[in-house]
């Protein structure tokens, strides 16, 4: 758990779960959860104007269920068929990565790519990966950095998808035209992977 603005909680107390989620922390909380039902709580900060409209629903389903649930979820996911795509055009590569970082990127390296100091870096001007040929960074996003909060992203993402989010960073804030690479394609990925 980590928030984007400010300090919010979260928590059901069915399951006895209360977290804080503060903004340049990463935490986690778990709990076993023994009937299949729906279960609610409420954000449990006072976290500002909105704090009464940050409800938290938690379905508890079967086995059977939530594999069914699984499944649909692949299957919207593949709705866009990505497989033997090789290389895109720049703007199709750079929207679609917009996409995947708001989803997957953005809790940590900020919409504005400056990062959290000290804790997450930025990929806006950052020398050392993202303004610099693409090998590492590529690899950083396939196989992430061990022993960090930077977690190795090749199960969850394709080729596509990881060559997309990578031009996307290498062509936004600061970083438009100033380094080497600025597009990487699904098959610069599929060599590395
Ligand atoms: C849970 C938080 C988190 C998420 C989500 C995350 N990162 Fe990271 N990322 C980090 C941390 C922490 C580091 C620094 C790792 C280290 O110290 O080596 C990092 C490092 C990086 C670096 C190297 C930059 C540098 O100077 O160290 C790149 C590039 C990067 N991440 C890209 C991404 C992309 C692209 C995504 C989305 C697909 C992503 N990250 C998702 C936390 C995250
Ligand atoms: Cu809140």
């Amino acid at each position: 758990m980590t928030a984007a603005d400010v300090i919010h909680a979260w928590m059901v107390p069915d399951f006895g779960v209360k977290q804080d989620a503060i903004p340049g922390f990463l935490r986690d909380a778990w709990f076993t959860a023994e009937k299949i039902g729906t279960y609610r709580g409420q954000c449990a900060e006072l976290c500002g104007r909105d704090h009464a409209f940050m409800p938290i629903v938690v379905k508890v389903v079967s086995q059977e269920d939530y594999e069914q649930w699984a499944a649909d979820q692949t299957q919207a996911g593949s709705a866009q068929d990505d497989s033997n795509v090789d290389t895109m055009d720049e703007d199709a590569l750079v929207s679609r990565g917009q996409e995947v970082y708001t989803k997957t990127c953005v809790a940590c390296h900020q919409a504005n790519g400056q990062g959290l100091p000290g804790t997450f870096p930025a990929l806006d001007g950052d020398e050392k990966y993202v303004l610099a040929p693409m090998k590492e960074q590529i690899l950083t996003v396939l196989n992430g950095h061990p022993g960090t909060a930077m977690a190795a992203f090749r199960d969850q993402l394709n080729d596509v998808e990881i060559a997309s989010v990578i031009t996307y960073t290498r062509q936004s804030w600061g970083n438009a035209g100033e380094g080497p690479d600025p597009v990487v394609q699904p098959s610069d990925v599929k060599a590395l992977r």
